[in-house]
């Protein structure tokens, strides 16, 4: 009996395994979402959806990357800078408690805090024939095709459910069919707050403006809130359609479509409203344009637009294949010991297809901290743009994991910052070039945010900065570099270069700044913590950076050696990185006693990840891991994001095995049954960072060299990747069998000669334009 249940099993995976598609770059459940983390994403970068797969109430919970509450306004504190100067002596001074207080009243941003991302609202499909149970169920996102499939079976008949976000039509298109029954539901689309919904023969119409008490001190006759549209629009093949009440009533159909798209009056250049559009004409146009498609004309155009995307880049790892089992069951015997790699495999993934959900075109702002994912009206941290690492997170993987067409819509939302960022520099310090602190939103907030404990970071937009020369450094496009990246590079390194004062010691340091969010203590004996100060590790360390960035473009940028001597001459004079006295990288600019040894945040380390200024002395790098191995000793790592970059940190030590433990503690500790990062709550920077670290145990480029297989773990005995990017336009597709490289071969889309570095084997190879070369190791 035993034998026979066992047989049973085996067989029904097998049929899931088919209908699912299963593998491991498809995740798939046997049961509906029950909540909100246990459904699956799908996006287009503007559009996204969350679809749950149920079978009484279907819920397929809608965003769109706009639906933000608040509005444009000059959030710089009028007062902030005829108190510049006293706050700077009294941090100088070690008065912090005095030069908390003044930030307190003087630098926080007015209003002192942004308004929150919202949920655009939710599409319901209401069965009508409940009865009967539910059997062979699976629903199933492909990632190599971004398609959600829910299929069942009921009452004898066979349903199935498709969804996908198309860029290429910017809508969503949802199929429902079945084989053996027709088909009687209701249709609505609903938001709790702040919309109407209406219907009109088969479109249903859901128009609104956002009323928020963060409205109350804002401009305009008309009131300053977002105004946004939603339409759906269904179409039958047989049966009627009827409207009842705020719904459409499907009846008889043997097939039923949905066109879904959204929009809002928000404009992206200007970061604020535009009133003379008219969301629901934006929608209708949308809708217009890709009328004559059917669903299969739709679907065609999104695979054609996606798959060239999403199959850039490949990745096997040996290891018994358990993509036979649901994805939560895999997780769940992850969490109970079992090893999975290719679970990482998917992980990795579904990384690569989260940023090209919710960062590709026709996104036109960032992946924010919920990617583009939200169903609250008042999500955690408002699902903002958090500039103190985890904007930056999201980016990480784009290059390296070949999916840098995202970081467009990041570059076109810098740029915009570009303005808000100049009106900071002078009206808060009267300084040159642009800033912004810890948090912003898309109505362009730059001053600090909340608390001066959480958002004195005045360099926070140089490291935005870096983060964008990267892609450049990654492309090497100077087209982009031209238009995108420099004026922001060079506009930080304005604003540093005029920020910075003399300390006491002589050193240029920036003032008032903070490492973020650790505090400390002046001295041993106090109680009391401090946050505000000057000149943090990190600080110097974006600004050692930056400068080294401007002065690697110096050729095609043309600078002058007058400029370039002016960045040398402050580089100089900025304080040095030092050891503390555990041995650890110094946070702050004294040796203080820090508040929160295992804090998440490890910002001293920004120059080993994703910064390079500790890896190129080896005392920087005992110290690192010492810091490192403090913060774990006392807790560290605890929130998705924190874990993920441990497994970075740990890929740039060259320590696979510590960085393979890191990766997995994230599959366990902070994963949810969807593979979302879970903070906790939700908060997608720890997949982003996770997959970032996933692409870095195989392929590093900093420093001028490529690394293959730096931080290959014994756990990925034998593998396969192919398109991952290294800086300097280079792609590489690897092979290794027993822990060895078998083969590699490397792409350029430069004439050079590139250092490949894989073990102790160096080899400089001449590689021209356009070429592919193989690379061979005897080691
Ligand atoms: C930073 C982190 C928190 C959280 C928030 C969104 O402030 O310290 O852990 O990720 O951003």
């Amino acid at each position: 009996m035993k034998e026979k249940l066992y047989i049973f099993i085996i067989l029904s995976f097998s049929t899931y395994h088919s209908l699912a598609q299963t593998s491991n770059t498809s995740l798939w459940y046997r049961q509906p979402a029950t909540k909100w983390t246990e459904a699956l994403p799908i996006g287009n970068g503007r559009l996204a959806a969350m679809v749950f797969g149920k079978t009484n109430r279907e819920q397929i919970q809608l965003n769109e990357e706009t639906i933000w509450a608040g509005s444009k306004v000059n959030d710089i504190n009028p007062s902030a800078k005829s108190h510049l100067k006293e706050i700077q002596s009294l941090l100088l001074a070690e008065k912090n408690k005095e030069a908390y207080t003044l930030t307190k009243a003087h630098l926080l941003g007015t209003p002192p805090e942004i308004r929150s991302y919202q949920t655009l609202g939710d599409i319901f499909i209401d069965w009508q024939d409940t009865s009967g149970t539910v059997s062979d169920y699976t629903r199933s996102l492909d990632l190599t095709t971004a398609i959600h499939t829910t299929t069942y079976k009921r009452n004898g008949a066979t349903y199935e459910l498709q969804s996908f976000i198309s860029a290429a039509a910017d809508l969503m298109a949802v199929r429902i069919r079945s084989t053996g029954a027709n088909l009687h539901f209701r249709i609505s689309m609903s938001r709790d707050k702040d919309a109407e919904v209406s219907v009109m023969n088969n479109r249903i119409i859901l128009r609104g403006q956002i009323m928020d008490k963060g409205n109350a001190e804002k401009k305009g006759p008309e009131g300053a809130h977002l105004r946004f549209a939603a339409v759906s629009v269904v179409e039958n093949k047989g049966g009627t359609l009827s409207v009842k009440g705020n719904s459409i009533e499907v009846s008889g159909a043997s097939e039923v479509v949905i066109r879904f798209t959204a929009a809002s009056d928000y404009d992206h250049a200007k970061l604020d409203f535009n009133r003379s559009t008219d969301p629901l004409q934006t929608c209708n146009n949308i809708l217009k344009k890709n009328a004559a498609q059917n669903f299969e004309a739709l679907q065609k155009a999104h695979l054609a637009e996606y798959q060239p995307l999403f199959n850039k880049c490949t990745f096997e790892i040996s290891g018994e294949d358990q993509s036979v089992l649901p994805t939560d069951i895999r997780l769940q015997q992850v969490k109970s010991g079992v090893k999975d790699p290719g679970l990482m495999a998917l992980y990795f993934q579904y990384g690569r297809y989260l940023l090209l959900a919710s960062s590709r075109f026709p996104a036109k702002l960032p992946a924010n901290l919920q990617g583009k994912w939200n169903n609250h009206y008042d999500a955690p941290w408002q699902s903002d743009y958090h500039t103190n690492i985890n904007l930056q997170m999201n980016y990480w993987p784009a290059d390296v994991a070949n999916v840098g067409e995202t970081v467009q819509s990041l570059g076109m939302f810098m740029q915009a910052m570009l303005a808000p960022g100049r009106n900071c520099a002078q009206q808060m310090y009267g300084a040159d070039g642009w800033a912004m602190h810890h948090v912003t939103d898309i109505y362009g907030r730059t001053a600090i945010n909340a608390d001066p404990q959480w958002g004195t970071s005045p360099l926070a937009g140089a490291w935005m900065a870096l983060s964008l020369y990267d892609h450049y450094d990654f492309t090497r496009d100077e087209k982009y570099l031209k238009e995108v990246a420099f004026p922001l590079m060079k506009g930080s390194a304005d604003f540093i270069s005029s920020f910075l004062i003399k300390d006491k010691n002589g050193y240029l340091v920036t003032a008032p700044s903070m490492s973020p969010e650790n505090g400390f203590y002046l001295d041993k004996d106090s109680t009391q913590r401090y946050i505000v100060t000057y000149a943090p590790a990190i600080d110097v360390q974006i600004i050692m950076e930056l400068f080294d960035a401007i002065k690697a473009v110096a050729v095609p940028m043309k600078l002058t050696p007058d400029y370039l001597a002016r960045l040398e001459q402050v580089m100089k004079q900025l304080p040095p990185i030092r050891i503390n006295r555990y041995g650890g990288i110094q946070e702050w600019i004294k040796d203080y006693d820090e508040q929160e040894p295992g804090h998440r945040h490890m910002s001293q380390l920004f120059g080993l990840y994703p910064g390079t200024s500790l890896t190129r002395d080896s005392a920087y790098l005992t110290a690192a891991r010492k810091t490192i191995e403090n913060r774990l000793k006392y807790g560290g790592g605890h929130t998705g994001w924190s874990r993920a970059w441990m497994i970075n940190f740990f890929a740039r030590l060259k320590d696979g095995n510590t960085a393979y433990y890191h990766l997995e503690q994230l599959l366990i500790k902070s994963t949810l049954s969807n593979l979302f990062d879970d903070h906790p709550p939700f908060q997608i920077d720890g997949n982003f960072g996770g997959t970032a670290g996933i692409a870095e145990m195989l392929i590093q480029s900093h420093n001028n060299q490529l690394v293959l297989l730096p931080a290959l773990p014994d756990a990925w005995k034998s593998g396969k990747v192919k398109g991952l990017k290294a800086r300097g336009g280079i792609t590489v597709d690897m092979e290794w069998e027993n822990g060895k490289l078998l083969e590699a071969t490397v792409y350029s889309t430069i004439d050079q000669t590139i250092k490949i570095k894989y073990k102790s084997d160096v080899q400089n190879i001449i590689i021209k334009k356009g070429q592919s070369v193989p690379f061979i190791s005897s080691r």
